[in-house]
């Protein structure tokens, strides 16, 4: 088999640079090891920046997210001495859009699957050859065979533990990490959304988020020690832990009912640079891994797409000087929301150690964005997206 791009990882990167090539008259072929229902069953991100939005307007896959996409002017923070609202709109004159990276996936899927794409599920043991030639190809088993294909390119998809980004070799790549020493517990509930939009909440007893996918279906977390287990966790305590930790306000009519999903996911900052060996082009997590409490890994998913799916069709169109720029303009804006995503993680976070100086510095920043307007905008311009 042969195609022009081999795309690894049928996530949120994947489809929507498969979507977009396809779109440009580039053969793409997807290889994804999980069966289609499974990625379809992950509840990940909720929260889509102005360019995501726009990108995925690009793709054409945004009838449904057009129609049901709540748009969110504003959010609310809450501290130990109540509770404020940072508006989005009135700071920069921007929003976000509240729909949830499953319905992006689906909605992925249908489009692909209209446009004829060649997406290969349950690919076991997918293998990258020869990236540093001009004649790169990826191995893969499926059903007891072997099969092979061969690429101009291959793009890199595969989330953190995939193999593309092992593929390149330890010496060519330079990590950077920060581990954080705690964890988020996530609920997901048929249940109306405590209020109209999210609230991050720092409280003594740890960080606590309300969230939601729409009027009837809510997404809540709470902070937990990372030794913390999701069997340790009843429905009951889920939702006695959250009312203590959200306004007092908010708590008392809040709806609560069983849990459609729960997880524990560990929260991590992590960057490899640069992001392209050879002929392997690395994109979203695959690459880099922000703590959830920015919103940002899902949009950056899609900035890297767009910026590699121009530089791709830049290549193919007979400009191959883009293909070199790719790992530096999305590492810019990579950085942006790594520091963006840390900082957020920081003031709202209880650590463990936290000293009372650590906890004063915590209610003088978030005091700040409270009473001033340039926190506010500088807050609004990051958690709205950070221009491409
Ligand atoms: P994905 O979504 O992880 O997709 C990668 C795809 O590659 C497949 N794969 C392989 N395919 C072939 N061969 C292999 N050997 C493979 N190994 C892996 C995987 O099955 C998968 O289908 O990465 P992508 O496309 O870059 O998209 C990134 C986003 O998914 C991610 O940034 C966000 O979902 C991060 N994230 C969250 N972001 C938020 O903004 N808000 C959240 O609430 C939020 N919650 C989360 C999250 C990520 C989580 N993960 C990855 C553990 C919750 C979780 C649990
Ligand atoms: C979510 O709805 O899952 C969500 C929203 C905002 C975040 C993280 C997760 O910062």
């Amino acid at each position: 088999m042969r195609t022009q791009v081999a795309i690894i990882g049928g996530g949120p990167s994947g489809l929507i640079l498969s979507q977009l090539l396809m779109r440009a008259g580039i053969a793409t072929v997807v290889l994804e090891r999980q069966s289609r229902e499974h990625v379809l069953g992950r509840i990940r991100a909720g929260v889509l920046e102005r360019g995501t939005v726009e990108l995925l307007r690009r793709a054409g896959v945004s009838a449904r997210l057009d129609r049901e996409g709540i748009l969110h002017e504003g959010t609310n923070l809450s501290t130990v001495n109540g509770m404020f609202r940072v508006d989005f709109r009135a700071r920069i004159g921007e929003v976000v859009t509240v729909y949830g990276q499953t319905e992006v996936t689906r909605d992925l899927y249908a489009a692909q699957d209209a446009l004829g794409a060649t997406i290969v599920d349950e690919a076991a043991d997918v293998a990258l050859h020869d990236l540093d030639t001009d004649a790169p190809f990826v191995t893969w088993r499926k059903d007891g065979a072997e099969h092979r294909i061969e690429a101009d390119y291959i793009a890199g998809c595969d989330g953190f533990h995939g193999p593309s980004r092992q593929a390149i070799p330890a010496a060519k790549r330079t990590e950077y990490e920060r581990v954080y020493p705690f964890g988020w517990l996530g609920v997901l509930s048929r249940t109306r959304p405590a209020a109209g939009e999210l609230i991050y909440a720092n409280h003594p007893r740890g960080f606590a988020l309300a969230s939601m996918r729409n009027p009837q279906l809510s997404r809540y977390y709470v902070q937990v020690p990372l030794t913390d287990r999701v069997e340790d966790w009843s429905d009951a305590a889920f939702w006695d832990e959250l009312r203590r930790r959200l306004p007092p306000e908010v708590a008392e009519g809040m709806e609560t009912g069983p849990a459609i999903e729960k997880s524990i996911a560990p929260l991590r900052s992590f960057v490899t640079e640069p992001m392209r060996w050879g002929r392997l082009f690395l994109a979203g997590d695959a690459a880099h891994i922000v703590p959830p409490t920015g919103a940002k890994g899902l949009n950056l998913a899609a900035s890297d797409v767009h910026y590699l799916s121009e530089a791709l069709i830049a290549a193919f169109g007979g400009d191959r000087a883009v293909l070199d720029h790719y790992s530096d303009r999305a590492l810019n804006r990579i950085w942006g929301a790594m520091r963006f995503s840390w900082w957020m993680t920081s003031i709202l976070h209880r650590f463990p150690g936290q000293t009372d100086f650590d906890q004063k510095i915590q209610e003088a920043e978030l005091y700040q964005l409270e009473t001033l307007e340039s926190a506010q905008a500088a807050m609004a311009r990051n958690y709205t997206g950070l221009p491409y």
